[in-house]
């Protein structure tokens, strides 16, 4: 809805010469203080204060139009706010609504018998550099500035804030009991076929390629036989990483290697070692204060599942079978025929593996988190800790509202994390989702790393100077509530992106040696910024896992680890100095709290250098300052920093172990190419 660009064509009367509006300019910038205040978003019924600055001509009126949006009502009331002049400056106090809504702001000034109009500059929806910040003037309607007003009643679980997060798709990180393996010999789960025909087909040893379906032309139905209690058997590993919490993709019954397509909400994957794997991990998971997070998957179902079963492999009478199922109104229909065909019924992207829930079903509503033993509250007795939730914006608004008070209800704490990949603003308002996987996050420090762009199978990611990445962090700080910021998922890389390392290679590299520094570095920036870091499984290790014309499912190959069969160089070896490196960035983050917790301050934005610089402080806790180096060589970076710490303080790099003295000021440090220094009072 924000990003809507209203382009009303004014007739805009100009009488030629009209006092002095040819040399007006507005200017408004949402960073800055004196322009707006407080800044960011803000809680319902909150006083803001909003300036423009004319120069240039002297204006007769300056008007703020406010359209005010509830995401789930499609309404949207505008008003008009005369403006009061203080010299260059005018300023109005605006008081936010009552109920969580999306603002869009534009300033009009008379000028003469001219209107000129001041508004943001962005382009597209995911130009995140331009969103926020400046605008632009124009003699035309504009496009607003995004003012969001979450619910002053908004909270996120506090285990969640600031917590590094490890995710793992289980076909994939450890194989625990070969005995639960599809089409093992001997084995427990037997070597089901899927979708009435499709075989499963088990990899004989563990360090070895993934099948690429462009050659064999079957898509995940190859399983490595990773399982719950591989990932029980790493809990030491994961914990020695400084690992808070672990997001599982899924894990219930399912008919392909991913499990996107469930079968059985109620049961986890005989593969994984069903139910009572779970309940075994999550008491380890438990003692070792580590959370679990499940994955949700909510909008369909699979085709071949026990409420469909257009296969017939259930004795009950499925969606597809009969106008009688139990479940036929849970599903969207578009024939009466039975049993069903592909065209029959509404499949995801179309896929009629995937038929689409209809969300409006009271049914579907008490099935998945209302009923006494909805999905949800299933998991949630049985040891989950939160959801992470598939294709959120695939679902409204009216059914994530719904959703949120009957789970809040029953398990405060649980977090309710979505999948939204561009601005999620209107998931944020505090009556929908915690927060989000941070896509907005990865496109920003990927392209921060990188020295080009990037065309990914997911969409380009452009190359960001040090001024761009700090642009586009604060318009996505901006943009979501700072309870929503905090429990972000700042990923680098995910199952459904190409690998961290892959994308992070370019042309005329060393090997992987610029890469591996890149990704050392795009780390650090998710271990010193609010948020919750995102490791996707064996990235840490630095897999080396190149996406061959697509991302997946290369980046969903086996963790290589050497104590498994097969050649770990497939996909490795683990790199054991990276495993220490990212350990090391968990400890300095869970050592300074201002890291978690702290408010984020940029300091230097070197575009010719290539550097970054910020700093995180508040709460009482020892201000950290945060230097990166994307650049190619050594650089001697001067902070100015005398707000943090007087001169004499001696500040320690915890990343590189040297001392620097605070003199007149400021500290001088030298940071390595592709590198970065952490320094803090001693
Ligand atoms: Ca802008
Ligand atoms: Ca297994
Ligand atoms: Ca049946």
């Amino acid at each position: 809805m924000k990003k809507l660009t209203l382009v009303l064509l004014v007739a805009a009367c100009v009488a030629p010469g009209s006092a002095g509006a040819a040399t007006a300019r507005l200017f408004h910038d949402t960073f800055d203080p004196r322009y707006r205040s407080p800044g960011g978003a803000v809680a319902t019924g909150t006083r803001v204060r909003l300036s423009v600055r004319v120069t240039g001509a002297k204006a007769l009126s300056v008007t703020l139009r406010v359209d005010a949006a509830d995401p789930a009502a499609q309404t949207q009331t505008r008003s008009f706010l005369p403006l009061h002049r203080l010299g260059r400056l005018w300023s109005v106090t605006l008081r936010t609504p009552a109920k969580p809504a999306i603002l869009s702001y534009v300033f009009r000034a008379r000028v003469g018998k001219r209107v000129l109009w001041y508004g943001d500059d962005f382009g597209s929806a995911d130009d995140d550099v331009h969103q926020g910040g400046t605008g632009v003037q124009s003699a035309v309607d504009a496009q607003g500035f995004q003012l969001t007003v979450y619910d002053a009643r908004f909270t996120t679980p506090s285990w969640l804030q600031g917590a590094v997060v490890y995710s793992i798709f289980p076909d994939r990180f450890r194989n625990g009991d070969p005995g639960n393996d599809y089409c093992r010999s001997g084995g427990t789960s037997g070597c089901p076929t899927f979708y009435g025909s499709t075989p499963a087909v088990l990899h004989q040893t563990w360090n070895e390629p993934v099948e690429d379906p462009q050659r064999t032309g079957v898509f995940n139905r190859d399983f490595f036989g990773g399982d719950l209690q591989g990932i029980q058997e790493k809990l030491g590993y994961l914990k020695s990483l400084g690992v808070d919490a672990i997001w599982m993709t899924p894990i219930f019954k399912a008919r392909s290697n991913h499990r996107y397509d469930t079968d059985d909400y109620h049961h986890v994957d005989p593969a994984l070692g069903g139910d009572a794997a779970f309940a075994s991990l999550a008491a380890a998971a438990k003692a070792e204060g580590i959370r679990l997070i499940l994955d949700g998957v909510f909008n369909h179902a699979s085709s071949d599942s026990l409420y469909f079963d257009r296969y017939h492999r259930y004795p009950s009478l499925g969606a597809c079978e009969s106008p009688e199922s139990l479940w036929r109104s849970w599903f969207r229909f578009t024939s009466s025929t039975t049993p069903c065909g592909s065209n029959d019924y509404v499949g995801w992207f179309s896929l009629d593996t995937l038929p689409v829930f209809e969300h409006g079903s009271a049914l579907v509503r008490d099935f998945f988190y209302r009923g006494p033993d909805s999905v949800v509250r299933h998991w949630s007795e049985r040891g989950a800790d939160g959801w992470r939730l598939d294709a959120a914006d695939q679902l409204d608004h009216g059914w994530w509202r719904d959703f949120r008070s009957n789970v809040k209800a029953y398990a405060p704490d649980a977090a309710i994390v979505g999948e939204i990949w561009p601005d999620a603003s209107e998931y944020l308002l505090g009556n929908e989702l915690d927060s989000v996987m941070n896509y907005r996050f990865r496109r920003a420090v990927d392209g921060f790393v990188r020295t080009s762009d990037w065309a990914d199978s997911t969409g380009k990611i452009p190359v960001r100077t040090p001024t761009q990445l700090d642009r586009a962090l604060h318009a996505v700080r901006e943009d979501y509530p700072p309870q929503a910021s905090a429990t972000a998922f700042n990923l680098l890389d995910s199952h459904d992106t190409n690998r961290a390392l892959f994308v992070f290679t370019e042309p005329g590299d060393d090997g992987l040696t610029q890469a591996r520094e890149r990704l050392a570095l795009a780390a650090l920036m998710q271990f010193t910024y609010l948020g919750a870091p995102m490791i996707y499984y064996g990235d840490e290790a630095a897999i080396n896992a190149p996406g061959l014309g697509a991302a997946d499912p290369f980046n969903r190959a086996p963790y290589p680890w050497s104590d498994a069969s097969g050649a770990p160089s497939t996909y490795g070896p683990a790199d054991t100095s990276m495993i220490a490196y990212y350990a090391k960035l968990s400890r300095i983050r869970h050592e300074l709290p201002a890291l978690r917790t702290g408010s984020f301050e940029k300091l230097v934005t070197d575009d010719a250098a290539g550097i970054y610089a910020f700093a995180r402080a508040g709460g009482g806790a020892k201000p950290v300052i945060v230097a990166l180096n994307k650049s190619g060589s050594t650089r001697e970076v001067v902070l100015r920093i005398g707000r943090l710490y007087p001169d004499g303080t001696s500040l320690e790099d915890r990343l590189g172990g040297t001392t620097s003295a605070v003199s007149v000021g400021a500290v001088r440090v030298s940071v390595a190419a592709r590198s970065g220094a952490v320094l803090v009072g001693r």
